[in-house]
């Protein structure tokens, strides 16, 4: 075979590696003297060494080589860093490319930015040592391992030119998503997606033991991904020059084979899943680096992980290992006198957009084009009298989905994922226009399938998720639709993707993105046939806990709270939206205009379902949820049949932040408007969709909050009927009375009898249900009635 790079390439790549190298360790350890012109003292080490060398040195020949394939081809790529730890490598190469010193001019490309460019690194004021947010170039931390792979395949889908190149850790591919990652391609349609290049670094450790992959043998390993349909090249070595001209050849076939498997399909269409090419890339953890300290060994070891030599202030013979090691990159000859990488060095990094820290599909933001919705009053469910019809809401959701997936701009750019669970949750008609995807054999009965569709029916919410983030990363839209229980086994995604968004919030060059929405169906509250296993409402309190800038939490009780919602959703940029509504028939409440206005002000008093006529009401009854929203308007239904003496006054609540006083979220509603719906003083009995401590959280610091008696999910389920699960729970209409009665601070008329009333019913309730097999006729077919 013949070499892929001349001995001159050959010379150069290698001396743009040794820059990059140079530039991540000075970052991990030097505060000054970055150049090494003058003998290195401690002075000039930092106090704090923290950062990550083990992954560097393999990271940054691969961004080296990746750049030589963008040149080479004109190729449109992004580099995604699963192994994330290795800030430094990245950091150091889009300083080298130029993007650096463009989006923060202060680390200029000389010596005196170089000295910036190293004593920020990792140090207070300065930047993290992962590839987070502030990383040109970047779409993906790599801070919680596991999801470079789905990031890339969301970032790939819908953008048919970009080749996303996703560097997986072999400790990150013990991960579970990882692992259940590899089969984006069953759903990446050649013809009309981008490219995933997996590289699957092999260093052969994690932070103090081998991995797995790493101690397998290169038989195994290939016959593992091949075994998830690639086409797996290995490339493999510690001799540079060997392992340079192999990973050259490498890229050149898996780029010629990306692009024979687009052509082919671009031409003639899309037939059953291609064998899409990765690489496996096997050299020593800490390549380069001391190779012995204090007698053990230390580079192609688990030891190389973070800092190979822990003690250079205080020990000279670290700090003579630390310089003969920098040295050894020879910075003489990569930097001239100015401290600026040597133009023919510097010659070899990509052009304008085309670099990969300035490639703008990593600045999602930039790639944004508006979603195209539809008015959604359009769909709106007729409410002639509230409390009286029962619609599945989710499916009017479905039918907005519908129409905005109709509405493609030139390039679509919208997409709804979920674990297979679209038509269950009544979100069907979708596919009046659009199909499930599905890069692999059809089968005649298949129903909605083809490489084709944008509806994404994968059974892993880590799929879903990170391919939705991957997608809106990089300037696109969509929906993540979820079981409510099981959105909790991709929480920590949540979690960090809140993060991120917090933190690209701070900085003015990365653009806002779209907003990560998450759908939460098939609830706790009516799980009727599922039974415990699938009743959790956790993800509340997941987003609760996320900063006001970034988190919103929606619990529209009907169907045109929820359209209107969707759409503030499917608007919005930066926010990570929790929407909670079931799916199941339910009670419809608003007309559209008056959903519309309840929805803008997060909270609003129901006059309909009020008796409190123009005086101070006993208690307030206030909901937030669908089902509390049932329980609720049937509690103030049954009280003012019973006891009319009784003022009764319902809050509905559709954005639960507007809960939070306004120091906590930008949505707290001021304190006027709070005790406009809930006094200073009143009594407030409210039953919420989730735990109850979410609300104690919620409504901290406003006044008298010990007035308010939560009702919510108490770990209380099984499989049995709606209302038995909300009697279990304690939220029952009749348990919502008899906490008002409890509350009341005079004497009621017909009191007395009520209680006794709502106890016979809950009794009742539990012989019917135990009988019959179903809820009591009175509560199953419930209406408001005048
Ligand atoms: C989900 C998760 N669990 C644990 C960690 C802690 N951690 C940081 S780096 C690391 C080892 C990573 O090993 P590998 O993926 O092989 O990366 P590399 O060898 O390239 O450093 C671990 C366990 C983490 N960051 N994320
Ligand atoms: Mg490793």
């Amino acid at each position: 075979m013949t070499d892929a790079l001349s001995a001159k390439e050959l010379t150069l790549m290698d001396a743009y590696w040794r820059a990059a190298n140079y530039l991540t360790v000075g970052q991990i350890y030097l505060l000054d003297n970055a150049l090494l012109r003058e003998p290195l003292s401690p002075a000039h080490i930092k106090v704090r060494l923290l950062g990550h060398w083990g992954t560097s040195p393999g990271q940054t020949l691969l961004y080296t080589h990746l750049n030589r394939i963008v040149t080479k081809y004109d190729a449109n790529v992004i580099y995604l860093s699963g192994p994330g730890h290795g800030g430094p490598a990245v950091v150091a190469q889009v300083y080298l490319e130029g993007t650096y010193s463009e989006i923060y001019p202060e680390v200029s490309q000389d010596a005196e930015g170089m000295r910036r460019l190293f004593r920020q690194f990792s140090t207070p004021g300065g930047i993290p040592s992962h590839v987070s947010v502030t990383t040109p170039g970047s779409i993906h931390e790599g801070g919680e391992l596991g999801y470079v792979l789905v990031h890339a395949f969301g970032a790939a889908f819908d953008n048919p030119d970009l080749i996303v190149a996703a560097v997986i850790g072999d400790g990150e591919a013990e991960t579970g998503p990882l692992a259940g990652s590899w089969k984006g391609i069953s759903y990446l349609n050649p013809a009309r997606d981008g490219a995933v290049l997996p590289i699957l670094y092999l260093n052969g450790y994690k932070i103090a033991s081998p991995t797995v992959l790493g101690r397998s043998t290169d038989d195994e390993v290939r016959e593992l991904i091949e075994s998830h349909g690639y086409d797996v090249t290995f490339v493999a070595g510690d001799d540079p020059p060997l392992v340079h001209q192999a990973l050259a050849g490498a890229l050149d076939t898996c780029y010629a084979k990306i692009r024979a498997i687009q052509d082919e399909a671009r031409r003639r269409g899309v037939s059953g899943r291609p064998r899409w090419p990765a690489i496996v890339l096997r050299t020593l953890k800490g390549w380069t680096g001391p190779k012995v300290v204090d007698g053990v060994r230390v580079e192609g070891t688990f030891r190389a992980h973070q800092v190979p030599l822990s003690e250079v202030r205080d020990n000279p013979e670290h700090l003579r290992m630390l310089e003969a090691w920098m040295k050894s990159y020879r910075p003489g000859e990569l930097f001239d006198e100015r401290g600026r990488l040597v133009p023919e060095v510097a010659a070899l990094a990509p052009k304008g957009e085309r670099r990969l820290g300035a490639n703008p599909h990593a600045n999602g933001g930039k790639e944004r084009v508006e979603l195209d919705i539809p008015d959604f009053r359009t769909l709106a469910v007729p409410v002639k009298h509230p409390a009286t019809e029962r619609v599945e809401s989710t499916r009017q959701l479905g039918k907005l989905m519908r129409e905005i997936f109709e509405r493609k701009p030139g390039r679509a750019n919208f997409r709804l994922f979920c674990p297979d669970e679209t038509a269950s949750n009544r979100l069907g008609d979708v596919f009046d226009v659009e199909t499930r995807c599905f890069v692999g054999r059809l089968e005649p009965d298949d129903d909605h399938l083809s490489p084709d569709g944008r509806v994404m029916e994968v059974l892993s919410e880590h799929n879903c998720q990170g391919w939705l983030e991957g997608y809106t990363l990089t300037g696109r839209h969509g929906l993540f639709a979820s079981y409510e229980a099981f959105a909790m086994v991709s929480a920590s995604m949540t979690v960090q993707h809140a993060k991120w968004l917090e933190e690209g919030r701070k900085l003015s060059w990365r653009k806002p993105i779209p907003s990560l929405n998450i759908l939460l169906t098939s609830t706790c509250w009516r799980n009727d046939h599922n039974g415990f296993s699938h009743q959790g409402p956790g993800l509340i309190d997941v987003v609760l806990s996320k900063k006001g800038t970034v988190s919103r939490i929606y619990l529209p009780p009907d169907a045109n709270c929820l359209l209107s919602v969707a759409d503030h959703c499917f608007r919005s940029r930066d926010y990570v939206n929790l929407i909670v509504i079931d799916k199941q028939p339910q009670l419809q409440w608003l007309g559209m205009d008056e959903a519309v206005q309840h929805c803008a002000r997060g909270a609003s008093v129901w006059h309909w379902a009020s008796n409190e006529g123009g005086a101070q009401p006993d208690v307030v009854l206030a909901a937030a949820g669908d089902i509390p929203t049932l329980e609720v308007v049937a509690a103030a239904w049954l009280l003012r049949h019973h006891v009319p003496d009784l003022k009764v006054r319902v809050v509905n609540i559709v954005d639960l932040m507007t809960l939070f006083p306004p120091i906590a979220h930008p949505h707290g509603m001021d304190e006027t408007s709070f005790v406009d719906l809930f006094g200073r003083d009143l009594e407030v009995v409210l039953a919420f969709h989730g735990y109850q401590r979410a609300i104690h959280e919620l409504i901290h610091g406003r006044p008298e909050p010990d007035r308010f008696h939560v009702r919510g999910f108490n770990e209380e389920g099984t499989t049995t009927t709606p209302f038995d699960m909300v009697v279990r729970n304690g939220m029952s209409r009749y348990d919502l009375c008899l906490e008002a009665l409890r509350r009341v601070r005079r004497d009621v008329e017909k009191a007395t009898e009520f209680r006794k009333f709502c106890q016979e019913a809950l009794a009742r309730h539990r012989v019917y249900t135990r009988e019959h097999l179903e809820d009591m006729p009175e509560v199953r077919d419930w209406v408001w009635t005048d």
